[in-house]
């Protein structure tokens, strides 16, 4: 390893330690002083706006380097396949993972109030969707455009069953946009990401037409790529703010509201938060390192290590999208190619979440779970497969999209949609570690597509 490169892992090393460090001091003075931790929300803001401010751009040019990268658009088809193929293969094992787990541990079955139970709304079917929407809207501090955005095609008022047909052309208008400038400004990562692709794959066949466009692109890049080095420096205090700032929330609600909060949510549904984690942590701890290491016989462990500045910004933000360009620069640092990371990572980002399909999978039989009677069959059970892989990939790398697009979930086996307030309360704490194993899976995807890229050109 040169010096240079030991010195950056040196480096690398550090800054995750002072995260680690971060976090845990953030955790404690939420405990011990909760007001003043909530009071640091601004820092935390100003360091997730800096994140999500290059985000759009970032995105664009790297997607277009890492087209233009192939060299020829006629070799887009392998790794074009490849990481498809693992997109999905990954999020299928993930919601089948997250099946076995939940009938195994049944955290649903015998182990929750039914006060809880009968508290929630009217009760029954038909609490209307933009009573449900207003709640998410305010736990999870998505507005209601966002919540109700997300909920396409949902029908307002009582829950009907909205085939998969319909979530699937939903997923079909989320690629193209009719206005760029409209998806930049929401963060819809996936039409600007089409653009790209359209875009690159054409200056491939332009050949010196276009070589001032693409040097352009490249050098856009590179200096955003240093625009997040710049921003690394301060990740340390950023995430400290960030989550003493949620914690201190969490922590103010459950003295003030006398409830005791999230932590009596967690006492009274802590197996099915545990449910969860245990199916997330096999995901991440087996499926995935055992996908890395068969493809390329290398040591899984030490890319998660090498990943970790990445999964611990995962973590503070609750955001795949604001987390991106971390996560470009980690791949590098961890040893992918540029090629691949620039074409993998940002779609990835986007469409693939192996921890929000096995969340909604785990949650919403967890849900069934606790309506004794409710059928639980096996088809059933293939429905909410079906659509918590769908509806993953559907949701946008944003705080809580999971439980927003879970409502498609349970509206697909007819679920009452109200049941979503059983476990309101603790996911902004579920959705940092599944967001962190969304990135994850994203990692190892442009470590794994990267074998199956054309050899580099022989200088
Ligand atoms: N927070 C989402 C993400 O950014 C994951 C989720 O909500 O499930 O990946």
């Amino acid at each position: 390893m040169s010096d240079t490169e030991s010195a950056k892992s040196g480096h690398g090393s550090r800054l995750t330690l002072y995260i680690c460090v971060a976090i845990i001091a953030a955790i404690i003075l939420a405990l011990v002083a909760p007001h003043f931790a909530e009071s640091l929300d601004i820092g935390g803001e100003l360091f997730l706006r800096t994140l999500k401010m290059i985000v759009v751009p970032l995105v664009f040019t790297s997607v277009m380097c890492g087209i233009m990268g192939m060299g020829d658009v006629r070799k887009l088809g392998r790794p074009g396949a490849a990481a498809i193929g693992y997109y999905l293969a990954t999020t299928v094992l993930a919601v089948i993972v997250g099946l076995i787990v939940v009938n195994i541990m049944r955290p649903g079955v015998g182990t929750v109030d039914q006060a809880a139970i009968d508290k929630l709304g009217e009760g029954g079917m038909g609490t209307p969707k933009s009573k449900i929407i207003k709640s998410i809207s305010e736990d999870s501090g998505l507005s209601q455009n966002e919540v109700s955005g997300v909920l396409q095609g949902l029908p307002d008022g009582e829950a009907e069953q909205p085939g998969v047909g319909t979530i699937i052309k939903n997923l079909a208008l989320m690629l193209v946009t009719d206005n760029l400038f409209v998806s930049a400004a929401n963060t819809q990562l996936l039409p600007i990401i089409v653009f790209a692709i359209i875009l690159a794959a054409l200056m491939t066949t332009m050949g010196k037409e276009v070589a001032t466009v693409q040097t352009f692109i490249e050098q856009s890049n590179e200096l955003l790529m240093k625009f997040v080095l710049l921003l690394m420096k301060a990740a340390p205090l950023g995430i400290f703010c960030l989550v003493a700032a949620r914690f201190g929330k969490a922590q103010v609600e459950a003295i003030e509201d006398g409830t005791g909060g999230i932590w009596a949510e967690l006492m009274q549904i802590g197996w099915y938060f545990s449910t969860v984690l245990v199916g997330l942590g096999l995901h991440a701890f087996i499926t995935l390192p055992l996908i890395f290491y068969i493809v390329r016989r290398e040591n899984p462990y030490v890319f998660m290590y090498r990943m970790s500045k990445a999964l611990l910004m995962a973590f503070s933000t609750a955001s795949s999208s604001a987390t991106l360009p971390v996560t470009l620069e980690c791949c590098e640092e961890a040893g992918v190619s540029e090629k691949s990371t620039e074409f993998v990572v940002p779609l990835g980002a986007t469409i693939n979440m192996d921890g929000t399909a096995l969340y909604e999978a785990a949650a919403a039989i967890f849900i069934a779970q606790t309506i004794p009677g409710f059928d639980l069959s096996f088809t059933t059970q293939m429905i909410i497969a079906v659509t918590a892989t769908l509806a993953a990939i559907g949701a946008a790398g944003i705080p809580e999209a999971g439980l927003v697009t879970m409502l498609i979930v349970l509206n697909a086996v007819g679920l009452p949609l109200e049941y979503i307030g059983l476990i309101l309360t603790v996911d902004w704490l579920l959705d940092r570690f599944r967001t962190a194993v969304n990135v994850f899976g994203d990692s190892i995807g442009a470590a794994v597509v990267e074998k199956a890229l054309p050899p580099e050109p022989v200088s």
